[in-house]
Order: C-alpha cells, then sequence, then structure tokens
C-alpha cells in the first residue's frame, strides 16, 4: 500500500538551477574568482551533485586553487546570494507538484523531501508554497548536510525512508535526474521521473515511470499504478 511521497527539489518541484547558477556566478565575482558558468558548462557541471563538490570539480578542471576553506567560503557566499535571489523572485513550483502533495497529505499519506541541495536553500522555495510552518505538514526532510554521500549514492532516500517510518515498497520517489532516479532506484522506491529543463537529456531510463509534468497524475491514479508496480515486485 502506499503510504509515503518523497520529492527531490531542485529540478523537480521546480526549475530551480537557473537561479543556482546566477548565484554560483555571483560568488564566484564576490570572491574575485575569474570563474563564470554558461548555461552550457552549466548543464554539464550538474552532472556532479551538490555544489560545493560542482565547484570542487570545476576548479580542478580549471587548475584553479581556491586555498584552504575557499571552497567552502564561496559556497556559503553562493548560498547567501541564492536565498537573496530566490525570495526576490518566488520561485513557481512545476505544474501538479503541489496539488499532488497536498492531496496526498489530505489522504493521510506522508510526504518527505530528499535533496542534495542544502538545507538553508529550502525555506524560499517552500514557504510560499506550503506556509511558514512548511516543516511540520512534511515527515522528513533530508538535505545534503543530513548524509554522508549524495546522490547518486541512496543516502538521502534511505533517510527519508526511515524518518518517515515506511518501507522502500511503501512509497514512491519523483526524480529529475539520473543521479537521483540512481539514487532513489537504489534505495528500494518506485521511481517516477519528470525530466527538468536543465537536464532534459538526462537518462532516466532506470525509473518506473516518466510523465512530462505531475498534473498528468493524481493521487488516485498514482495510487493504483504503485499497487501494480508492487505486484510486480
Ligand atoms: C540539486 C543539486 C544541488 C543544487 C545546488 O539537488 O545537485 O547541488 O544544484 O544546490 P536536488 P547546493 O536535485 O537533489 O534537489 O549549491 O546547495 O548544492
Ligand atoms: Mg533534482
Amino acid at each position: 500500500m502506499l503510504r509515503a511521497l518523497v520529492f527531490d527539489v531542485d529540478g523537480t518541484i521546480a526549475e530551480t538551477e537557473g537561479f543556482h547558477r546566477e548565484a554560483f556566478n555571483l560568488a564566484f565575482a564576490h570572491h574575485g574568482v575569474a570563474v563564470r558558468w554558461d548555461p552550457d558548462e552549466y548543464r554539464r557541471l550538474l552532472r556532479v551533485h551538490g555544489g560545493r563538490r560542482r565547484i570542487e570539480a570545476s576548479f580542478a578542471e580549471r587548475g584553479i586553487d581556491a586555498g584552504p576553506g575557499g571552497v567552502a567560503a564561496i559556497h556559503r557566499t553562493k548560498t547567501e546570494c541564492y536565498g537573496r535571489i530566490v525570495r526576490g523572485h518566488g520561485i513557481p513550483w512545476r505544474r501538479g507538484v503541489r496539488r499532488l502533495m497536498e492531496s496526498a497529505l489530505h489522504r493521510g499519506l506522508r510526504v518527505g523531501i530528499a535533496t542534495t541541495t542544502t538545507a538553508e536553500n529550502l525555506e524560499p522555495v517552500f514557504a510560499p508554497f506550503l506556509g511558514e510552518r512548511w516543516r511540520d505538514r512534511l515527515g522528513a526532510v533530508v538535505a545534503s548536510t543530513d548524509v554522508p554521500r549524495l546522490k547518486p549514492e541512496p543516502d538521502v532516500y534511505e533517510e527519508a525512508l526511515r524518518r518517515l517510518r515506511v518501507g522502500p515498497l511503501e512509497a514512491v520517489a519523483f526524480e529529475d535526474s539520473a543521479a537521483g532516479v540512481t539514487a532513489a532506484c537504489r534505495a528500494g522506491l518506485a521511481v517516477v521521473a519528470t525530466p527538468s529543463e536543465w537536464l532534459d537529456g538526462d537518462d532516466v531510463g532506470p525509473a518506473d515511470l516518466v510523465v512530462r509534468e505531475l498534473d498528468e497524475l493524481s493521487i488516485d491514479s498514482l495510487c493504483a499504478w504503485h499497487s501494480e508496480w508492487r505486484e510486480r515486485c
């Protein structure tokens, strides 16, 4: 029986990566680093999950040594910039996400978050849509700092299941990236992929279902699909 929905954040709940890219570039400029990620380079770097690791990968490619603590300082600045950008813009959620989340909660299912973004980035994305007490409405909010390994490792999903107190066969994951789909599959959940603007070419083949937008699903059709998926396990 389906008891929980577990959502990825960036790219799945909202198209946030354009704002992340802007924040990274503002942080590089603030720290006097001669790096500016254009859309094509950022799209390629999105294969690296976790902003700090993404900076490290790019600096290694470019032969840049940020010095001890340099990358961490740049990433802290980036996170501050991202928060200001998102609060200024109010990022719209993707079609159908809020309706599916609210109808799941109304039906007594649990809803969790499993993301490799920094926890501070969640408030300005969630509060405008789920209210100031958005954390109280969710059964689990697992971010990059809560687990030792990021996607495509299954850690964030395993931790979300633990906090939700449900087994993997009782939950559906929603993801936009190949690494996220892999992470959720490795954790044993049923996986629905909704390819996003920045990762549209990503191989989400291992997902159990691929839809363009979540408004193609209702909580009833999702429960029915999950039952069929469960029987095939
Ligand atoms: C997406 C990520 C994050 C963001 C940037 O997370 O990989 O790294 O791109 O945020 P998900 P940070 O799709 O799992 O939500 O700079 O805070 O990492
Ligand atoms: Mg994502």
